[in-house]
């Protein structure tokens, strides 16, 4: 098909992780030098564009760096989002890294070994395979202002910052094994090769975030694979964290070190962006971890489906805090809701495809709302609560559509 051949991978051949499939023995690997590099290799070059992939305005909605994916790209598509349809977020431009330089540098007082590792010695590891959405916390946002007539800065992502893909990569948890991670160590800071990120005038240094130890030692890869390929550049090659359930933000792109420190560590990307801030949150803000719970028509905004026939309409729910268990529907602006069928895989942490049959009857303009509850419990309220920011919109989504005669 035509579109499977826009991600544009073909003519950037690298060298294919394959032969890591086999569990190899554990690589030697360089100890980092007792004064660690100052900074990453110098000179990455950055591609013509922010985001090296093209984005058919058919599948995506272009915001300056950052596209999202539009839902009906995704129907008929299978359970993972394909490469060329995933949703790109940058905070400033996709950086062309070359694997046969690339390295990945572990270091802090919370290591006893800290290593400097090659493309080679990540793939010759161990490695483990996992379905896992990455979305981001700012996802929904536009219906902040469309549904609850609040407007706030930031990209008005309507439902399409999230994807799901079967990533490929080393756990974590291994690579803090290897460099000795102590146990009085506290938090684990990966930070990306894009060039440094400027709000304002104000320099907020290299993309990077914090994550408590306990989460790194749990189910966090190294991932260098995105459904069966290298990752794209776009998508953080030749590395990038996938951090399951929490804020896509977590998950570090082009990894270029890991910070490892038996104190409190902090970036601006925990304390002043991705928090919630505002009435009902505790002074200074809370932090964003596991994402809400959301669902999606496949359907474009506002379509156009002929009266008297069946449709099938389908969809996806998800939610950083667990399996979905149940999927609602309401064809009647939510006056009265039909169960969803739910087949098919559903694994926490990634999403759960559903269907309902419709056939409507009367021409003119319907709303469709979908509604979604995981396995804590947690549900999709009729309205979002309000943070400064505009995350974690997890209130039901008003979809338009014209029924035509
Ligand atoms: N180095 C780096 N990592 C990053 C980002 C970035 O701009 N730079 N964006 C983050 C955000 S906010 C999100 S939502 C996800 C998006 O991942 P994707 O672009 O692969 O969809 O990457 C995260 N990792
Ligand atoms: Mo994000």
């Amino acid at each position: 098909m035509e579109l499977e051949d826009r991600t544009g991978e073909a003519t950037r051949t690298r060298p294919a992780p394959g032969h890591a499939r086999s569990a190899a023995p554990v690589p030697r690997m360089r100890r980092a030098p007792s004064a660690p590099p100052a900074e990453a290799p110098a000179a990455i070059p950055a591609a013509p564009g922010p985001i090296v992939k093209p984005l058919p305005p058919d599948l995506f909605i272009t915001y300056g760096s950052s596209a999202e994916t539009r839902w009906e790209a995704m129907h008929g598509q299978g359970y993972h989002t394909p490469n060329d349809r995933f949703f790109v977020r940058n905070h400033t431009a996709t950086p062309l890294i070359d694997a046969r330089t690339w390295r990945l540098r572990l270091h802090g007082d919370g290591l006893r070994a800290p290593r400097t590792l090659t493309y080679e010695d990540l793939l010759a590891l161990p490695a483990t395979t996992a379905d896992v959405a990455i979305e981001c916390a700012g996802n929904g946002r536009a219906f902040f202002d469309l549904q609850q007539d609040q407007r706030m800065a930031g990209i008005p992502w309507r439902l399409g910052a999230i994807g799901v893909a079967r990533w490929r990569g080393v756990p974590l948890s291994t690579l803090l094994d290897l460099a000795g991670v102590r146990a009085d160590a506290v938090d684990v800071m990966p930070r990306g090769l894009d060039p440094v990120y400027v709000e304002d005038g104000v320099d907020h240094g290299h993309v990077r975030r914090p994550l408590p130890v306990a989460k790194a030692l749990s189910d966090v890869l190294v991932a260098y694979e995105m459904n069966d390929r290298p990752l794209p550049p776009d998508h953080g090659f030749p590395a990038r964290l996938v951090v399951p359930g929490w804020s896509g933000v977590a998950s570090i792109k082009w990894l270029g070190d890991i910070e490892v420190a038996t104190t409190a560590l902090s970036s601006p990307w925990n304390t002043r962006f991705y928090r919630m801030f505002g009435p009902g949150h505790p002074p200074g803000g809370a932090p964003l971890s596991d994402q809400v719970v959301k669902s999606a028509f496949e359907l474009p905004w506002g379509a156009t489906l002929r009266a008297g026939r069946q449709h099938i309409l389908r969809g996806r729910s998800w939610s950083g805090g667990g399996r979905v268990v149940r999927v609602e529907v309401s064809v009647d602006g939510g006056l009265s809701w039909q169960r969803a069928e739910t087949r098919g895989p559903r694994p926490a942490r990634a999403w759960a495809p559903w269907h309902l049959a419709w056939v409507p009857r009367r021409p003119g303009a319907h709303i469709l709302m979908a509604r979604a509850v995981d396995e804590t419990g947690a549900t999709q309220p009729a309205r979002a609560r309000f943070n400064m920011l505009g995350y974690h919109f997890d209130g039901v989504v008003q979809h338009p559509v014209t029924v035509i005669p």
